[in-house]
């Protein structure tokens, strides 16, 4: 078996940049460790940033987003009983985010690349890499049993944070920088109308709860937990009791309870490895870098390293040019940094931090939340990193 690209996950990084080879006229193979199924029902983010929702209609995959994706012009900070909006769209010259499921995302790539005859191969085991230094590298895999080989000019190392890309690079070549948070969110969808039609971030001295929604009638809701804690642990009337206490307001609608469908704890980490090249393999998305979900930029960065790679790999297979492909990992690594500091600061302003024995913290945070919403320097610069810049 032969291609041009090998891409190795069928997360958002690897299904947007089969969309964007194709489009160039490059081809790929996408395999998948998972079956169908799991890849669709994997619920996570939910936030859209403008740039993301522009990729998808220009490649063709938009017309069920932009019938069923939810346009948000602001969001809420409430701290101290009170909430406070930003007002994205007017701080930002116009900017929107777009709510939307990730897996509704993942769906909607996975329909149209099948739609065209493209393959993508799910539940493939044991996949290992080879030749990575060569200019004949090779995946080798089994499907179905049988051993396969596939040889491809370049690899997309696309298959997220516990895939086998990374763990390919030798580990003496890469620098590492990681920070792990004390704390974790708890996550549930529930058949419930949000009682806000924007999303509320809420700093409250039994920790972080965020409102968000995937339709009218569906709320995403999180609380933040400690870090051990068990789903188990968990029963729904606690669940409820814990978003009531942090997101109802003395003066407002009090959050609407509904049955709990889907439910996980995630824990936070900030992760880059750098350079996110080795040879003949590129790693795209959650397999080069991670953020706290906070900041709401997961899949939007994943996304952008596809678009520069796209756009590198077309210029090396029709211009003959190396040079955007040399660039990649500089060129994406500018953007994850910004978006890794975003993250880390929301998360940092809006969590309640276990080890906090003097309140000094508390009032930085405090500080920090108040001056969001009374500056408007303050909100603006909150504003154009949330909605996502165009220049990094
Ligand atoms: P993914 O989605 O993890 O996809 C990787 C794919 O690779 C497959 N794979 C393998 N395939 C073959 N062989 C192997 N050895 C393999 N190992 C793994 C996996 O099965 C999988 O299908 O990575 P990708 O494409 O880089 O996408 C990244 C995003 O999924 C992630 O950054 C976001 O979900 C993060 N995130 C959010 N991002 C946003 O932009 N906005 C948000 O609002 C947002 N909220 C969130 C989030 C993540 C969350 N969790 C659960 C981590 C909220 C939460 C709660
Ligand atoms: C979500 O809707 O799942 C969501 C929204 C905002 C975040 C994280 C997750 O910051």
């Amino acid at each position: 078996m032969r291609t041009q690209v090998a891409i190795i996950g069928a997360g958002p990084a690897g299904l947007t940049l089969a969309h964007l080879l194709r489009q160039h006229g490059i081809a790929s193979v996408v395999l998948e460790h998972r079956d169908r199924a799991y890849v669709e029902g994997r619920v996570r983010a939910g936030v859209l940033e403008q740039g993301t929702v522009d990729l998808l209609n220009e490649l063709g995959v938009g017309a069920r987003m932009k019938r069923e994706g939810l346009i948000h012009h602001g969001f809420y900070l409430q701290f101290e009983g009170e909430c406070h909006r930003i007002n994205m769209h007017e701080l930002t010259g116009g900017r929107a985010i777009t709510v939307y499921g990730q897996q509704e995302v993942v769906k909607d790539l996975i329909a149209a690349r099948l739609a065209q005859g493209e393959p993508i191969r799910f539940e493939v085991r044991e996949l290992s890499l080879h030749g990575l230094d060569s200019d004949q590298p090779k995946v080798r895999f089994l499907h179905a049993g049988e051993p396969h080989e596939l040889l491809c000019d370049y690899i997309a190392g696309c298959d997220g944070y516990h895939g086998v890309s990374r763990a390919t690079i030798p580990t003496s070549l890469l620098n590492i920088y990681q920070k792990i948070y004390p704390f974790a969110w708890l996550g549930i969808l529930a058949h419930a109308a949000p009682s806000s039609d924007e999303l509320i971030y809420a700093y409250h001295e039994r920790g972080f709860a965020l409102q968000s929604m995937r339709s009218p009638s569906v709320s995403r809701l999180y609380v933040q937990c400690p870090l051990d804690d068990r789903i188990e642990e968990w029963s729904d009337d606690r669940i409820w009791s814990e978003l009531h206490a942090r997101l109802d307001l003395n003066d407002g609608p009090p959050i609407n309870d509904g049955p709990i469908f889907e439910r996980g704890i995630t824990a936070f980490r900030s992760f880059v490895v750098e350079p996110m090249q080795f040879g003949r393999l590129f790693l795209a998305g959650d397999a080069a870098h991670t953020v706290p979900p906070t900041g709401a930029k997961g899949m939007n960065l994943a996304i952008a390293d596809v678009r520069v790679l796209g756009a590198a790999l077309a210029a090396r297979y029709h211009e003959g040019r190396d040079d955007q492909l040399r660039a990649y990992s500089a060129t994406c690594l500018r953007r994850i940094w910004r978006a890794e500091h975003f993250s880390w600061y929301m998360t940092s302003m809006l969590h309640r931090f276990p080890d906090n024995d003097s309140g000094f913290q508390n009032q930085m945070q405090l500080s920090q939340l108040r001056y969001s919403v009374t500056s408007r320097a303050a909100a603006t610069s909150l504003a154009e990193n949330y909605v996502g810049l165009s220049q990094v």
